[in-house]
């Protein structure tokens, strides 16, 4: 009896001394949708309007229903093409700036239901929700606050209207993985027939926590996009140019959607209050809409090698143009390109060096919390130090000399956005040599340096807003420079 008290005694203690207390959260966190919204990386954006017959980029409102008319539309071919380009989703213009609407609103003639197109009864919605369904994709809508068509806009009646077809679009089409609210508000327009210029507050008009309540109910998975969040701000660009330094961070009540805050979404702040992580849009050619004069200024696949690294190498989504032409489908150079880039992305990241390496770090937590979590595989598993300790090394033994010039890493972002400089160095001649300096890490950035040959790459955690917890570090041999 006593023998078994003991051990029992003893049991308890053990477990109670090699009990690791777990890191805890450190500011904002993530919440699930903007977790799973991360883990997209890479999606599809598609311009489709009257502005693709009119050979516009903002439609003035008065263009006739009549001028929508693809001669072969394919949603499944844009699917076919997003999924085979590594792409995990499309968002499309619902309805831009010109107000015409690619599916059949119940609130206005103004919309396909009066093209030719289909004789009145397509959807392209709907055949672009079949289509991303077969393809394993999801599917988001931009439906542009700015309506230059209809005669109440400026009127407080247009945003019950605004929100009667944010319901259409969130009710009638399944699953919506992120919704696209535009900042623009060109002023004038044909509004009903009056051609005039209509200033609206961009502070005030919309009043924005009211229809993100109906995105909220009715798809609450959905993330929320616009100049300011709630869920995703824009990067502040539309080049395609991630900030190097890029917290995932905002104090977002300073903000809304059209203001003069390009300057500070690309690097958000770095004391902010809401998780609010960036995205990159940007086209993959001049235009957001298809021109036919721009045929031939496709992005190369080597030019969209680099608005990879500026976006989703430096902690950001990205979200690529690809509008369709006259037809309805993806142009045949569009394609092209987008399918090499694939090729490209694969050869690039072909073989992670790190993985099964021998990993080694400066300090560790404790038991749970080793380096060789880096390089497990596991997104869950990370390497962490003690909470006093803001900084620290990763050493990965690469066993032979071997030829190195990428680094991937990723913070455990569920617990907050920590790292604040960072240094990658490789061991040369007997010493470290500095290969790269860096600020925020995130979510995920991919950096180049020169090529070396080393047995041994250190990562310096140098400054940290807390303890950094790193879950993957991923090296590689890229055949480019
Ligand atoms: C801008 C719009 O004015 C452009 O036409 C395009 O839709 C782009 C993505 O956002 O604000």
């Amino acid at each position: 009896m006593k023998k078994t008290f003991c051990l029992i005694i003893s049991i308890i203690s053990l477990s109670a001394f090699s009990q690791v207390k777990p890191p805890e959260p450190f500011g904002p966190v993530p919440s699930e949708r903007q977790l799973a919204w991360h883990e997209m990386e890479y999606y599809m954006f598609v311009h489709f309007t009257v502005n693709t017959f009119t050979d516009k980029e903002w439609g003035y409102g008065d263009e006739k229903e009549s001028v929508f008319n693809p001669t072969a539309l394919d949603c499944r071919q844009w699917a076919r093409v997003a999924r085979d380009a590594g792409m995990k989703g499309i968002i499309i213009t619902a309805k831009h700036h010109d107000g015409f609407c690619l599916w059949p609103s119940k609130f206005t003639d103004h919309s396909v239901k009066s093209s030719t197109w289909d004789d009145g009864k397509g959807d392209v919605l709907r055949e672009l929700r079949s289509a991303c369904d077969e393809y394993g994709l999801k599917m988001g809508v931009y439906l542009s606050p700015w309506d230059r068509n209809s005669s109440i806009y400026g009127t407080p009646e247009y945003l019950t209207y605004y929100r009667n077809q944010l319901r259409e679009l969130l009710t009638n089409y399944g699953d919506i993985f992120e919704v696209w609210f535009d900042g623009a508000n060109g002023g004038d327009g044909y509004y009903g027939g009056t051609r005039e210029i209509r200033k609206i507050d961009n502070k005030t008009y919309y009043n924005w926590p009211v229809t993100h309540e109906i995105v909220r109910k009715l798809q609450p998975s959905a993330v929320m996009f616009s100049d300011a969040g709630p869920d995703i701000r824009w990067v502040g660009n539309e080049s395609g140019m991630g900030s190097q330094t890029n917290w995932s961070l905002l104090r977002k009540d300073e903000m809304y959607p059209g203001g003069d805050f390009a300057k500070i979404l690309g690097e958000g702040h770095e004391n902010g209050n809401y998780w609010v992580p960036a995205e990159v849009d940007v086209s993959i050619r001049p235009g957001w809409f298809y021109h036919q004069n721009q045929d031939s200024l496709v992005r190369s696949p080597e030019n969209l090698m680099e608005l990879y690294y500026s976006s989703v190498g430096r902690n950001s989504n990205l979200l690529l143009n690809v509008p369709p032409d006259r037809r309805g489908i993806l142009n045949e150079n569009d394609v092209k390109s987008l399918l090499a880039f694939r090729e490209l992305l694969k050869k690039e990241f072909d073989k992670d060096l790190a993985k099964g390496m021998k990993v080694s770090a400066t300090s560790i937590r404790g038991k749970g919390y080793e380096a060789s979590n880096i390089n497990d595989g596991n997104p869950e598993t990370f390497w962490a130090t003690n909470d006093n300790q803001t900084y620290g090394d990763i050493i990965i033994d690469l066993g032979d000399t071997t030829e190195v010039n990428r680094i991937l890493i990723q913070e455990y972002i569920k617990l907050g956005q920590r790292v604040q400089e960072f240094q990658v160095s490789a061991f040369i001649g007997g010493e470290w040599k500095n290969l790269i300096d860096g600020t925020t890490i995130g979510y995920k950035i991919i950096r180049k340096f020169p090529l070396v040959k080393t047995s041994r790459i250190k990562v310096t955690f140098s400054k940290s807003k807390a303890c950094p917890l790193i879950s993957n570090i991923e090296l590689y041999r890229s055949p480019g420079n």
